[in-house]
């Protein structure tokens, strides 16, 4: 197992009019920049905006891991491009809130191999470097027919120390679909996390309930 060509993938899980402002894939353009000299390529697909069907990318790239960024409500179509990238032969591996809060029932799917529980950047950086899942802190993976749970990941304390988002990667220009005359839009993300500890709430899993700023 080698993952020197990585395709990050958002899927297309916007419906209404709340959507009329495209949701950059900040997360994904962070995660790229912090595996970018670790690789030989790496691609963010914004399934959102392209309007090639997503065999074409992995025709196109042919990579070995497919990234799959989900939110709650890209459940089903994020598990479809997984099926998909899993019937070319890629391994899947998924990240975002959804998958953090829900490893084993993910798992659970054929077509999904590894989950990043937590912030993506460190953990995929150590991932593609060492081309396999084990011992790598905040992933649960399948071995055989068990699921395994490496443990958490802290929260990154220092914000600052990560490189930029890789915004030079983008292939599409962000706007506000509502207005015609629409300038470039972008995304600035100066912190993260939330302090609450909502039971019903899946952001203390991502960050332990702790905040913080750029
Ligand atoms: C800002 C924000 C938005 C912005 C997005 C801004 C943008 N990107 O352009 C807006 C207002 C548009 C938005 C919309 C929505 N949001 Co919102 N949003 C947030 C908020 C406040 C911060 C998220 C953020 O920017 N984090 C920082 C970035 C860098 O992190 P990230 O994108 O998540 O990516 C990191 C990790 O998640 C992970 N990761 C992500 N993808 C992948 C993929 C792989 C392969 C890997 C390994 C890792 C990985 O690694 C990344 C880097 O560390 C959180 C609450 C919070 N306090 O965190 C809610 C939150 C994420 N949103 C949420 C929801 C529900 C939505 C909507 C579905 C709301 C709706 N019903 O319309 C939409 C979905 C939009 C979409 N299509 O994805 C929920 C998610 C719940 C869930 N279980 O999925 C949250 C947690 C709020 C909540 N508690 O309900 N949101």
């Amino acid at each position: 197992m080698s993952f020197k060509r990585i395709v990050l993938v958002k899927p297309n899980g916007r419906k209404g009019l709340g959507f009329s402002v495209d949701v950059i894939p900040i997360g994904l353009e962070y995660i790229a920049s912090s595996i970018e000299k670790e690789v030989d390529d790496v691609h963010i697909v914004d399934m959102e905006l392209e309007e090639q069907p997503f065999q074409c990318f992995l025709d196109i790239f042919s990579p070995d891991l497919v990234g799959i960024s989900m939110s709650a409500t890209d459940h089903d179509e994020g598990l479809r491009l997984a099926e998909i990238s899993k019937k070319s032969g890629v391994t899947t591996v998924l990240g975002g809130y959804h998958p953090t809060a829900i490893p084993d029932e993910l798992l659970a799917h054929p077509q999904i191999d590894i989950i990043v529980r937590g912030e993506g950047e460190l953990v995929m950086k150590e991932l593609v470097q060492k081309s396999s899942p084990e011992g790598v802190l905040g992933i649960s993976y399948k071995k055989g027919k068990r699921i395994i749970h490496n443990p958490d990941r802290p929260p990154i304390g220092d914000l600052d120390s990560l490189p930029f988002p890789a915004r030079h990667l983008r292939t599409h220009r962000y706007k506000d679909r509502m207005n015609s005359n629409s300038r470039k839009i972008d995304v600035i993300a100066m912190s993260r996390g939330c302090w609450g500890k909502c039971s019903f709430c899946c952001e203390p899993y991502m960050s332990k309930s702790s905040m913080r700023f750029t």
